[in-house]
């Protein structure tokens, strides 16, 4: 430091990056993993910065070998010529000036990226050591080393080891090379993570369009392991790692690639990106009036799922902010105009809401502008509000530009079709859950006359009978045990919901008292874990017409208590076929076979009665046959594949006969098909009988 003459100004700057090395988090965030990437990033943003004012349009990272990382541009070359204010180069300026609080203000630039914009001193200030090339006509080179001086007992942080210096060599090349060694003793790891780079490099690609990005791993692809032998001593094995590609990255298509690439494995409503860009007044408070430039790209797909990825000055903002605030308002804006001038939304028809218009959305929302404020958890929100109006003015004034644009027509005619289904879609299921929480809630009033309930509260004891006919839940509420037993007696056929929608089904009186009976509502507002039931059991006569109900409830459960089903707590009640008796002795037989035991077991002289209905026993009957736990039959119906249970319903209880029809001749021997199947067989095979 002695040979090099220092101003007064010089000596206050050195002291600012000693303040970088004593508070490092203050600046880059972290000394981990995530630090260690930010003092790349500070270097790659400038070269970024020339790309981006359109001076450059290649960028070469390089982790080398040694550890160290090195970015180039070819850009015009950091300014060598001495600033007579300061007595710096340019380079020197760069480098050993702390920003704190903004970029470097060069003024040549509109705007620049960067996060903290603490810039590249803080790199250098990091760094064990940091050299520069500059390219202009002949090659500059200057660098600057960092260590701690004992003596001092203080940091000597990214002090130049000379001036600026002309090598007098001549280059055709054009542009800056830096390159810096992070400082193994200010962070905690010093090894660079080819996907982190990888994955940000591309980015950077895909936002400014037409740059390309190369990507060079050239570290030794071994690593040495250490274990331990027999004998305690360490043996040393060098592991080979997978080499890493060298990349380059160079999107011509910019933020529409970046759709493009977003949208991978998904099916796009629309063949291209919209896409507009533009520059706004924005005046931040505390600010002179500034510029705000904003470029977006969006499409819809098939999806319903919405991804905006939105950035300022290249930096994401995962939390969102203002900026997406603006987006949105300005999309839904555009869109409700399309679809009422085209009468997509009707004179009738509420105006959308911005969830309708994100349904299925990809978008890349970029602003870029000065003074920016970033808030949130992670630094990641944009925090200024004044970027919302004029965010959401250039998205209006792009999408309506785009609207009428020829060609663009298929596009919104599809948005808006989006839309509208996502709406009707919101309001069905609103109306949905308001019918099912109405039911819910005024269980009292609903089941006045038609629910017999038990007195008992334990859902995990308690039981619902829904019995086929007014007769026999007559006899089902006699025979019933009243604390835990509850009947619901069902009048006629209740209604077959594979054919309805979840509205019409709710319309239907039967079903309205079920979800209120059951009492933990319907469909997607469906919670199992407020049954009021734990065991629902499907009570209905051994003939056709009771197979059929048998199968219309499964089918409603199906779609829309599915998690009543998957949990176990469906059952269908067995009531026996024959009564076998003699004198005092009573036997119940259950299917054919059965008979043939219990006839056998009775002995001669007996009598025997065919059920044909559940009315046609006595309370006593029903209650020993087919509702005392200790001796009734309960079919479990149980979901071990969802999915082909589905299947198999949407085929028995659809629309399609044709397919039941082959379904049900391809697959006659139901007994194999599955738990589910074999479960519900006797509803199959009566529904065969039946239906084909
Ligand atoms: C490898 C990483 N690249 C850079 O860090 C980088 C900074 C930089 C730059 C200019 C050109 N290229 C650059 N690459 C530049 C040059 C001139 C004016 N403005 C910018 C010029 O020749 O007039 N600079 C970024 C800040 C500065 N230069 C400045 F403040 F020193 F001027």
């Amino acid at each position: 430091m002695a040979e090099k003459s220092y101003n007064a100004d010089d000596l206050k700057v050195l002291e600012g990056l000693e303040a970088v090395r004593v508070r490092p988090g203050m600046y880059i965030g972290s000394t981990g993993v995530k630090g260690l990437h930010h003092i790349l990033w500070e270097i790659v943003d400038n070269a970024v910065d020339e790309a981006a004012n359109g001076y450059a349009d290649e960028i070469t990272v390089v982790l080398h070998k040694d550890g160290s990382a090195s970015v180039e541009d070819n850009g015009r070359g950091m300014p060598t010529d001495i600033n007579t204010k300061t007595g710096m180069s340019g380079v020197e300026l760069i480098f050993t000036k702390l920003h704190a609080g903004g970029k470097f203000d060069s003024g040549n630039y509109a705007f620049s990226g960067g996060l903290h914009g603490v810039g590249a001193s803080v790199t250098n200030a990091l760094s064990k050591w940091l050299n520069v090339e500059v390219y202009r006509k002949n090659v500059f080179t200057m660098g600057f080393t960092s260590r701690y001086d004992a003596k001092q007992k203080k940091w000597l942080c990214g002090i130049p080891s000379s001036k600026l210096v002309n090598t007098n060599k001549k280059t055709v090349k054009k542009g800056t090379l830096v390159r810096f060694m992070p400082d193994n003793e200010v962070f905690e790891t010093v090894e660079w993570n080819y996907d982190t780079v990888s994955k940000r490099l591309k980015e950077l690609a895909f936002l400014n369009k037409g740059v390309q990005i190369n990507f060079r791993d050239e570290r030794e692809m071994f690593k040495t392991v250490t274990e331990t032998g027999d004998d305690g001593e360490d043996i040393e094995t060098k592991v080979a790692l997978p080499m890493h590609q060298p990349l380059t990255y160079k999107f011509d298509g910019g933020l529409k690639d970046f759709v493009n690439y977003l949208n991978d494995g998904k099916t796009a409503l629309y063949p291209q990106p919209l896409y507009f860009s533009t520059v706004k007044d924005i005046q931040i408070k505390g600010a002179p009036a500034g510029k705000i430039k904003i470029e977006f790209a969006l499409s819809h797909t098939k999806n319903d799922d919405e991804s905006l990825y939105s950035f300022v000055n290249n930096i994401s903002t995962v939390e969102g902010g203002y900026h997406e605030l603006g987006f949105r308002n300005g999309l839904l804006k555009a869109v409700n105009d399309y679809a009422r001038n085209n009468g997509v939304l009707k004179a009738k028809d509420a105006p959308f809401v911005v969830d309708d218009v994100k349904e299925g959305l990809t978008a890349v929302l970029t602003v870029q502008m000065n003074n920016v404020e970033f808030e949130g958890q992670t630094k990641t929100k944009l925090g200024n509000p004044e970027a919302k109006a004029p965010v959401e003015r250039a998205v209006i004034e792009g999408l309506t530009q785009l609207m009428n644009t020829r060609g663009n027509k298929a596009a919104f005619d599809e948005i808006a079709k989006k839309a509208k289904f996502a709406a009707d879609d919101r309001i069905k299921h609103r109306a949905e859950r308001d019918v099912a929480k109405a039911a819910s809630e005024n269980d009292g009033l609903n089941l006045i006359g038609k629910l017999a309930p038990c007195s008992g509260k334990n859902p995990e004891m308690n039981e619902l009978f829904i019995v086929e006919g007014d007769s026999a839940g007559g006899t089902a509420k006699q025979a019933r045990v009243r604390q835990f037993q509850s009947i619901l007696p069902l009048r006629g056929k209740p209604l077959n919901v594979q054919k309805k929608t979840a509205l019409q089904a709710l319309q239907n009186e039967e079903i309205k008292t079920l979800v209120s009976a059951i009492g933990a509502g319907f469909n997607r507002s469906f919670e199992v874990e407020k049954t009021k039931y734990k065991k629902v059991i499907i009570l209905s006569d051994a003939d056709q017409d009771g197979m059929h109900i048998r199968c219309i409830l499964l089918t409603f459960f199906f779609k829309y208590m599915r998690d009543l089903v998957a949990a176990g707590y469906v059952y269908i009640g067995m009531p026996p076929l024959y009564k076998v008796y003699k004198k005092d002795i009573v036997e119940y037989a259950y299917d054919d076979k059965e008979l043939d035991e219990k006839i056998k077991k009775v002995g001669k002289g007996y009598s025997l009665q065919r059920y044909k209905g559940l009315g046609e026993m006595s309370a006593e009957q029903l209650w020993e046959t087919t509702m005392n736990p200790a001796t009734r039959n309960l079919i479990q119906v149980t979901l071990e594949d969802i999915t082909q249970a589905a299947q198999m319903i949407e085929m028995l209880m659809g629309d399609k006969v044709e397919g039941r029809k082959q379904f049900l001749n391809e697959n006659a021997d139901f007994n194999k098909v599955d738990g589910f199947i074999e479960k519900v067989n006797v509803v199959k095979q009566n529904t065969v009988g039946e239906e084909v």
